[in-house]
């Protein structure tokens, strides 16, 4: 044994003592789910509806405003026709007008305004028309929440927590349709958000390679048409420019900048941002940067007098690659960068809580409160899913001394962000008041009013990102493990999953905004088939206790979906934290449970344990699949300690164990750098099996002679600077042999059911000595030794010298017995 063993294990021997009891600990392995933050608030009563919760109101139930009479707008503003079109023509006086609130107790910025509904008439005071336009959509949600024709009387002074709520469109992927602009331009109107930031990535006039060149003319009207929607809903349209991946630092590069910002103007543009984001090279250059960035604001904005202070988003734009040193970006930034310039900013990671921590280290850097990209609901890394729940993780404690802004990185879906962008619109006006789960319910009702309860049903079960930022899911609804059923466990979760069935009928019928109902209804049809599944798994844990392996096993496979059906399902994923694991879990403990029944001995269908929060998903399966292409991520990052392996279900001889670490084997960073293979062993130690590995991708181990037997197996991490996520496209412990010249064919006696081959010509099996029997499992039967058995559960009690299995059935397994 050399010195390397040696260490490893002793130190292991201090680091684990506690976990060495007899028997491995696997408790922390069985939990159903994984722990992610729960959605803090509750829901309320509200007598009146309104997003965004405003900050003072006293409500007087004692008086009642007829709102059926009829309304007539005294407008001293002059601005508001437009936006008080929703008043229904008659008697009562709406006045509205636009100064000085000093009377009253508002932030005195702009956006503020106070509005007096009393029997007699509406008063709306603005600090400025934006202020005016706020009020009048405080109005008209009063209006809508009124109760037989008839509104309270109440009283309201409001302003926002945050000079600056919106909107980033910086996702990769498809760029919103104009049509879907427009909608969300007047969406951010009605929730008192007020910034629209233009910066898709895959527009190529914002970015490379045609940031220079000007909008072909189509396209810059559509420009010029959403800054006029932009001004009706006092929004800010922000133009984005994104020319770091091939900007040189040279007069004419700087020129025809200033040159492409003059065009924007002449479309009507005003404000103006420019993101440094996910790029390489000369591009990044700090110093560089802050100069076009100072220039700009003396030639350009300056210049101008009526255009904004700018934005940028720098390089360095999450806390888990900001360089902290003297000569480092965000310090460049915080010493030599026009004050007037605001910064954008991440948080802790990419896609991140927004905490006070967080921002304070980063204000401490840049010398000024940072403009926070809050990158959620985004799914561009996550295309395969549709985030529907409550906006949370947002710390509400924080002011504007901590941010001066929160801009949302919604999906390329834009009418299925709005729930989303309803509380982060909610949050940014009301930071202290924000209460995330009663944001939701709102949000439901708001958008789609003809049947929340659906939206609802379906929201709940589609939220989480299973490895990207975690979001709570399904928390109102219990699965239950494998063999615990009792008569009348299940019923509110059969009763859950019957409803869930019915969902697309209900959005066909009641989602009447077609846009969102064509983003979400491929999910929504996802979620139904989960829902089946689901019912299939509650009806084999009802059989479970008096039927036999035979009728399990048929009640399985007739409902068990095809690989047509599971692809589908991997690209419009849904009820990915409970509902399909409570499925897939069921069939797994199923399969291994049949095996056992039948056999008498363990499956091979290893259980994947380990430190990540990921191990009990199915995505483990993509490293047991022989498929260097598909690959597990643990989704968190690996830190001292971390380990990932399998319990083998029963003590078994370690022959041969293959690891193949990261995306590839030459530079992905998420694998473990440095590492030792251990086994289990009966004294209740972890012992190694190898030496220390570093920067090792590819791991194989042979044993020699008198192989090592153990029930638990794993890779370990030993010390390392690394705080990548962990990814391996193979971890296999004794790998099944082919039966047939198919290589695929292992799959038919690997003693384990789950996986499937269906040969493609017939297949000549010689049978054993000494058996009586063989049970073949396949999903609709098979025509063996020429006779067709049309069941799935095939058992052939006279057995020749041979097996001949015609081609084309799915043989799950062969078993002799
Ligand atoms: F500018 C930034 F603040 C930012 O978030 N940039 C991108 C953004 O466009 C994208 O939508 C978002 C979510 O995927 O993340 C940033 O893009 C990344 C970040 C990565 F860490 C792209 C690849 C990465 F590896």
């Amino acid at each position: 044994m050399n010195k390397f063993i040696c260490m490893s294990i002793s130190l292991l021997l201090t680091l684990g003592a506690a976990a060495q009891t007899e028997s491995f600990d696997l408790s922390s392995q069985r939990k159903e789910v994984r722990d992610v933050n729960p959605v803090p608030g509750r829901v309320l009563e509200h007598r009146l509806v309104i997003n965004p919760t405003v900050q003072n109101m006293v409500i007087d139930e004692s008086e009642t405003l007829d709102v059926t009479r009829g309304f007539r707008l005294k407008d001293k503003t002059g601005a508001m026709g437009n936006a008080a079109s929703f008043l229904k023509k008659g008697k009562i006086k709406v006045q509205v007008s636009c100064g000085d609130l000093k009377d009253f107790p508002v932030k005195p910025v702009s956006g503020a305004y106070t509005l007096s509904v009393t029997p007699k008439s509406v008063t709306i005071k603005g600090y400025d028309l934006r202020g005016a336009f706020y009020g009048l959509q405080t109005l008209e949600q009063i209006i809508a929440s009124a109760e037989d024709g008839k509104v309270p009387s109440v009283e309201i002074q409001d302003y926002p927590s945050l000079l600056s709520r919106g909107v980033v469109e910086g996702f990769y992927g498809t760029p919103w349709s104009h049509e879907v602009r427009l909608s969300l331009i007047d969406f951010y109107g009605k929730n008192k958000m007020n910034v629209y930031l233009y910066g898709p990535k895959d527009d190529p006039y914002h970015s490379s390679p045609y940031w220079r060149e000007p909008y072909p003319e189509e396209q810059a009207k559509k420009i010029h048409e959403l800054v006029e929607a932009s001004k009706r809903n006092y929004v800010d349209f922000i133009w984005a420019i994104h020319p770091g991946k091939d900007i040189r630092w040279t007069k004419e590069d700087y020129d025809l900048l200033v040159a492409k910002f003059e065009m924007m103007y002449d479309l009507g543009v005003r404000s103006f941002a420019i993101f440094f984001d996910d790029i390489e090279g000369e591009g990044t250059n700090p110093v560089r940067q802050v100069e076009l960035l100072n220039s700009l604001t003396e030639d350009f904005v300056r210049a101008k007098g009526d255009v904004s202070d700018l934005i940028v988003c720098p390089t360095d734009y999450s806390r888990a690659w900001i360089k902290t040193y003297y000569d480092g970006p965000l310090p460049t930034y915080g010493r030599s960068l026009d004050k007037s310039v605001n910064v954008m900013y991440t948080g802790d990671v990419v896609c991140s809580d927004l905490t006070k921590d967080t921002m304070d280290f980063f204000n401490n850097l840049v010398k000024r409160p940072g403009y926070y990209w809050w990158n959620w609901p985004v799914s561009d890394y996550c295309r395969n899913y549709i985030l529907q729940g409550p906006a949370y993780g947002l710390d509400t404690s924080l002011t504007s001394d901590d941010l001066v802004a929160l801009v949302s990185n919604p999906m390329e879906h834009g009418e299925a962000s709005k729930l989303c962008l309803y509380g982060v619109a909610d949050y940014a006006w009301n930071i202290a008041a924000y209460n995330a789960l009663d944001n939701w319910e709102r949000g439901l009702a708001y958008l789609m009013p003809e049947d929340p309860g659906a939206y609802r049903l379906f929201a709940i079960h589609s939220t989480d990102t299973e490895d990207g930022y975690r979001r709570d899911e399904s928390w109102e609804t219990t699965t239950y493990p494998y063999g615990i059923y009792e008569k009348g466990t299940f019923d509110a979760l059969k009763t859950e999953l019957e409803e869930i069935t019915t969902l697309p009928g209900r959005f066909e019928k009641n989602c009447h905004n077609e846009l969102l109902f064509n983003e979400l209804i491929p999910w929504v049809k996802q979620l139904a088939k989960v829902g089946e599944r689901g019912l299939n798994a509650v009806e084999l844990l009802e059989m479970l206790p008096d039927a036999s392996v035979e009728q399990l096993w048929n009640a399985y496979a007739v409902a068990m979906p095809d690989k047509n059906e599971w692809d589908a399902f991997d690209l419009h994923r849904a009820g990915t934290m409970k509902l399909n694991p409570f499925y897939t879990n069921t069939v797994k403990d199923l399969q291994r449970d049949l095996y056992q029944k039948l056999t008498g001995r363990q499956s091979t269908m290893y259980k994947t344990i380990g430190t990540f929060g990921t191990v009990g998903n199915n995505a483990v399966l993509r490293m047991q699949d022989r498929n260097p292409d598909s690959h597990y991520s643990s989704g968190e990052a690996q830190t001292e300690g971390s380990w990932i392996g399998y319990d083998l279900l029963m003590p078994r001889p370690l022959n041969e164990i293959i690891i193949r670490q990261g995306r590839n084997s030459v530079d992905d960073c998420d694998f473990f750098d440095h590492a030792v293979l251990e086994y289990y062993d009966e004294d209740g130690e972890w012992k190694a099996l190898t030496e220390e590995l570093v920067n090792q991708y590819d791991i194989t181990f042979v044993a020699e002679e008198n192989a090592p037997v153990a029930r638990y197996v794993r890779l370990r991490r030993l010390d390392s600077e690394r705080k990548n996520y962990f990814t391996a496209r193979i971890f296999d412990v004794n790998p099944a042999k082919a039966v047939s010249g198919n290589a695929e064919s292992y799959k038919l006696m690997d003693e384990n059911p789950s996986t499937y081959y269906v040969p493609d010509e017939t297949l000549v099996l010689p049978v054993p000595e000494n058996v009586s029997k063989a049970v073949i499992l396949t999903k609709s039967g098979a025509t063996v030794n020429g006779i067709l058995y049309d069941r799935p559960f095939v058992e052939i009690g006279s057995l020749e010298q041979t097996l001949e299995i015609a081609p084309g059935a799915q043989i799950h397994e062969i078993i002799f017995m």
